[in-house]
């Protein structure tokens, strides 16, 4: 099989906006719990209702979104800090909307798991599975008009159980769609192990039973995940149709804020923090020549420029009026 390797650029981009997602989700966290000590009580604080971050996640956005141009949608699952910011959506909006500000992408109305900017094509859905068919819809769109550009769907490993994955699935491959499904395999669906909830180990195996290609990367790396992915970009790009990728990830902390991870077995709970991959992908570039510690503190000074930014931007912003929730509406 054809190597795919990343040029410097690209890594270095990769680690870049790694340790940019995982700088965000701290800020996140840290706003989260505004409120919530010492009795946890979702509803407090400036930042109400559940809170899902992807730490661990990282190297599923970045080695995919290394690929994709303006021109190609991604649609994303309720963990989906990292694909936005990885795809470029802007911060400051994103991080209004987050703040159920009206400065949101959204003006506040979706919050944390259903972020959506036209701009970058690029939305999340906290609804299980949902966001397959609008991105096999966009990729169909692409191709019925012979545009450029393909579309992404990532969803976790426990919504491959989901019928809609199996219906997208099938049409993609019948359609031979610009299109991508990543799954990324956390292990975990909430509480449930994902040996409890599928028979199939690796989920790339279903591949072959729509006609399309599948891929299992393992080891959570941002240097593997640039290749798989960027082997079905370029088949996507070429017309050859869609293909599957499941990507092993780790969470590195509980399914939302807030939970205590109970169903962890001890052994796995003691193992987390050695699958971060963030401090293995920056040894190794550093142990490559790629990054110096000069270097390391010029990225870390303009990525906590960029995020001071937007999250004055985001909390300067006023909330929405009582009024706007009767705005866009229809029916
Ligand atoms: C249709 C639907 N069913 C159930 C839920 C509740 N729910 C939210 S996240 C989740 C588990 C998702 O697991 P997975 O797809 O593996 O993603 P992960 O949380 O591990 O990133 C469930 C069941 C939902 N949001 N939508």
């Amino acid at each position: 099989m054809e190597r795919l390797v990343p040029t410097a650029t690209q890594r270095l981009w990769m680690y870049e906006t790694m340790a940019k997602i995982r700088l965000y989700e701290a800020r996140i966290a840290e706003a989260y719990m505004e409120g919530k000590r010492p009795l946890f009580n979702m509803a407090k604080g400036p930042l109400p209702g559940e809170m899902h971050l992807c730490d661990g996640q990282e190297p599923c956005a970045v080695g995919l979104s290394v690929h994709l141009g303006a021109e190609d949608y991604l649609s994303c699952h309720h963990r989906s800090h990292a694909q936005a910011i990885a795809k470029g959506v802007d911060l400051r909006r994103m991080t209004a909307e987050i703040f159920g500000r009206s400065a949101g992408l959204s003006g506040g109305r979706g919050g944390h798991m259903h972020l959506f900017d036209f701009d970058k094509l690029f939305w999340t859905s906290g609804i299980i599975g949902q966001n397959m068919a609008p991105a096999a819809g966009a990729a169909l769109a692409r191709k019925l008009n012979g545009e450029a550009g393909i579309a992404v769907a990532c969803i976790g490993e426990g919504a491959v159980n989901q019928g809609a994955f199996h219906e997208v699935m099938n049409l993609a491959a019948v359609w031979k769609l610009p299109f991508l499904c990543i799954i990324e395999d956390n292990g975990w669906a909430v509480s449930v192990p994902k040996h409890a909830s599928t028979a199939v180990p690796e989920n790339h195996v279903r591949a072959a039973a729509y006609g399309m290609s599948g891929e299992y990367v393992a080891g959570n790396d941002p240097d593997r995940v640039f290749e798989a992915v960027g082997r079905a970009v370029a088949r996507a790009r070429a017309g050859e149709g869609p293909s599957l990728i499941e990507i092993q990830t780790t969470r590195l902390q509980g399914h939302f804020m807030g939970d205590t991870e109970g169903y962890l077995p001890p052994d796995e709970r003691a193992a987390k923090a050695a699958l971060d991959p963030l401090p293995r992908y920056r040894e190794r570039l550093v142990s490559e020549g790629l990054l110096s510690a000069d270097l390391e503190a010029t990225i870390d000074t303009r990525i906590r420029r960029e995020l001071d930014d937007a999250f004055e931007f985001a909390l300067a912003a006023p909330e929405p009026e009582g009024a706007a929730a009767l705005e866009t509406l229809f029916a």
